[in-house]
């Protein structure tokens, strides 16, 4: 049974990662040609990574943010972002909307195509049922007549049901609030953690990242420049490709480097999986077995990454991660690569009780392409 926000227990296996850990402190972003012409980019002090769980937090000071670099004033409002991200989708539910709502009566042949139209954006069944009781239910109640008023409605009717996927982060109830990222392959794991470090550092908080994706050779350096760009440390693996690296070890150094240095938040990147491979949910479930050695109750949130393209696939991966990690929240990538947007409908009409944390969106591949899902404005930009 789906259930986010559930209690975490503490793992009761008798599990320790290995003291020796191949992890590397990555502290001071080497310097680039970009760095050397930019002085004022202060590096952080560089620190040992810590192998065992501290009793205490070590009184080393943190990193003060007013040293780092002021993130970048936003040139364009996320609103428009929105707008141009769910252009695609937009286009494609518009046209055919406004063919269906240009006038005429509101009868039996309308309800239909507009069950087809829903259908066809990845709304999924239970969705789609839904969203047309509701309009039947509003055009009753309202005495609507005119099919050019339901456009209204059908909005009002979205806006109901995605309302309840909208639960923002509150990551200030543990220091650090641990973070996993978990998700297959390709669905924007690893640049959403690097749009999630500029969020939060946005918003005055430090941010640690684990490069707990120790299969590619490729993630790893695609983190280390994530946290140069954004000037955080990132501990990560060896370099040494002769050297085999355990992700949870990783993870497991750097909670206890965050807890040393008093950082607020780490973001642990993990390999993508697909949940057919056991073995790799195996491994999964023991990585976050291994973070709750690090901290207790750790991690705080488990988000699952999904790619807006899977369409209905999305629901059948909730289900699989959720089963093997309690999946506490979501995030929606490329939905400015879509033209079927309505697979947000499709996640919350699959747990109509229980709706799961939908936290951000993401719409493009910039830095500030990622926010907290926000319904009435998702819709608004679905359809004009
Ligand atoms: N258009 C678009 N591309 C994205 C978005 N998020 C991630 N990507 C791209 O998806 C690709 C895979 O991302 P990556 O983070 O490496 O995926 P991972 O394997 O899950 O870590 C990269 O080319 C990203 O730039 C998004 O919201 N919109
Ligand atoms: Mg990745």
């Amino acid at each position: 049974m789906f259930s986010f926000f559930k209690s975490k227990k503490k793992p009761a296996e008798p599990e320790t990662p290995t003291k020796d850990t191949e992890s590397e402190l990555i502290a001071e972003p080497e310097a680039t040609e970009e760095a050397a012409s930019q002085p004022e980019a202060v590096s952080e002090p560089v620190s040992e990574p810590v192998s065992e769980p501290a009793p205490e937090p070590a009184p080393e000071p943190a990193p003060e943010l007013a040293s780092e670099p002021a993130p970048e004033p936003e040139k364009i409002s996320f609103a428009s972002k929105l707008r141009l991200g769910l252009s695609r989708t937009r286009q494609n539910l518009g046209k055919q909307l406004t063919g269906l709502f240009s006038g005429g009566k509101i009868d039996e042949e309308l309800y239909e195509e507009l069950e087809t139209i829903l259908l066809t954006s990845d709304a999924g069944v239970n969705a789609t049922t839904q969203l047309l009781e509701d309009l039947r239910k509003q055009v009753k109640r309202e005495d609507l007549t005119d099919a050019a008023q339901l456009k209204k409605a059908l909005q009002e009717s979205l806006i109901k049901i995605l309302e309840p996927l909208e639960k923002p982060l509150d990551i200030t109830t543990h220091e650090p609030f641990v973070i996993m990222i978990t998700g297959v392959n390709g669905v924007g794991k690893t640049t959403s953690i690097g749009k999630l470090a500029k969020y939060f550092q946005s918003q005055g908080k430090s941010v640690l990242l684990a490069a707990g994706d120790t299969f590619r050779a490729a993630a790893r350096e695609q983190l280390i420049v994530w946290g140069e760009r954004n000037n955080v440390t990132v501990i990560a693996p060896d370099s040494d490709p002769n050297k085999k690296s355990d992700p949870a070890a990783i993870i497991f150094d750097a909670i206890n480097s965050a807890k040393a240095r008093g950082i607020d938040i780490v973001l642990a990147d993990t390999a993508g999986r697909l949940t057919t491979q056991l073995h790799l949910m195996e491994e999964i479930k023991k990585v976050k077995r291994v973070i709750g050695k690090a901290m207790s109750d750790a991690p705080h949130e488990v988000l699952l990454v999904l790619d807006a393209n899977t369409g209905q696939n999305a629901v059948t991966q909730v289900q699989a991660f959720d089963e093997a990690l309690d999946v506490t929240g979501l995030i929606l990538t490329k939905l400015d690569g879509t033209a079927k947007g309505g697979v947000v409908a499709a996640i919350a009409g699959q747990y109509p009780q229980d709706p799961p944390a939908l936290r951000f969106i993401g719409v493009g591949e910039g830095v500030d392409d990622l926010r907290p899902f926000n319904a009435r404005a998702f819709v608004e930009a679905m359809f004009d």
